[in-house]
C-alpha cells in the first residue's frame, strides 16, 4: 500500500453535461483527497502531448478534436492506491463494457465521450500532472 497521486480530468462532455460535481463527489465519497483543480480549454499541442501514446491509433484525430472542443476540469487526487482506485471508479474505457456503479457505466454511452480521464500508471500520473500543473 502506498499513497499515490493521480491525474483525473473531467472531459468536455462531462463539463457540458454538468457532471463535474458528480465526478468530484464520487471520488470524495470513496475517500480520496482533492489536491489541485484547474479549468482550462486544452490547446491542440498540449492535447497531443497528453495523448502522445495514442498518436498511431486511427482515432487520434477524433480524440484530439474532442478533448480540445471545450473546457475541461483537470485535477490532482491523492490517496492509498489512488491510481487503481480511480480507474475502478471510472469503469472500462468503452461505456458499453463499463460496470454499472462506475462513472462511465452509469453516465456515458459512447467511447469518445466517456466523461473522465484518469492516469493508468505511476509514470503516466507523474507525466500528466507535470503537464497540467507546472509552468
Ligand atoms: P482510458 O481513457 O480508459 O485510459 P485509453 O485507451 O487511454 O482509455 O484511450 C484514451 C481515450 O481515447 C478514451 O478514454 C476514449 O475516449 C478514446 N478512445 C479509446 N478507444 C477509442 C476508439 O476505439 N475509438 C474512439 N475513441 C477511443
Ligand atoms: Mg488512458
Amino acid at each position: 500500500m502506498a499513497v499515490e497521486n493521480t491525474f483525473i480530468m473531467v472531459k468536455p462532455d462531462g463539463v457540458a453535461r454538468r457532471l463535474v460535481g458528480e465526478v468530484v463527489s464520487r471520488l470524495e465519497q470513496k475517500g480520496l483527497t482533492l489536491e489541485k483543480m484547474r479549468m482550462l480549454t486544452i490547446p491542440a499541442e498540449m492535447a497531443e502531448h497528453h495523448y502522445a501514446e495514442h498518436v498511431e491509433r486511427p482515432f487520434f484525430g477524433e480524440l484530439i478534436a474532442f478533448i480540445t472542443s471545450g473546457p475541461v476540469v483537470a485535477m490532482e487526487w491523492s490517496g492509498e492506491n489512488a491510481i487503481a482506485l480511480c480507474r475502478t471508479l471510472m469503469g472500462a474505457t468503452n461505456p458499453m463494457d463499463a460496470a454499472p456503479g462506475s462513472i462511465r457505466g452509469d453516465l456515458a454511452t459512447v467511447v469518445t465521450e466517456n466523461i473522465v480521464h484518469g492516469s493508468d500508471s505511476p509514470e503516466s500520473a507523474a507525466r500528466e500532472l507535470a503537464l497540467f500543473f507546472t509552468a
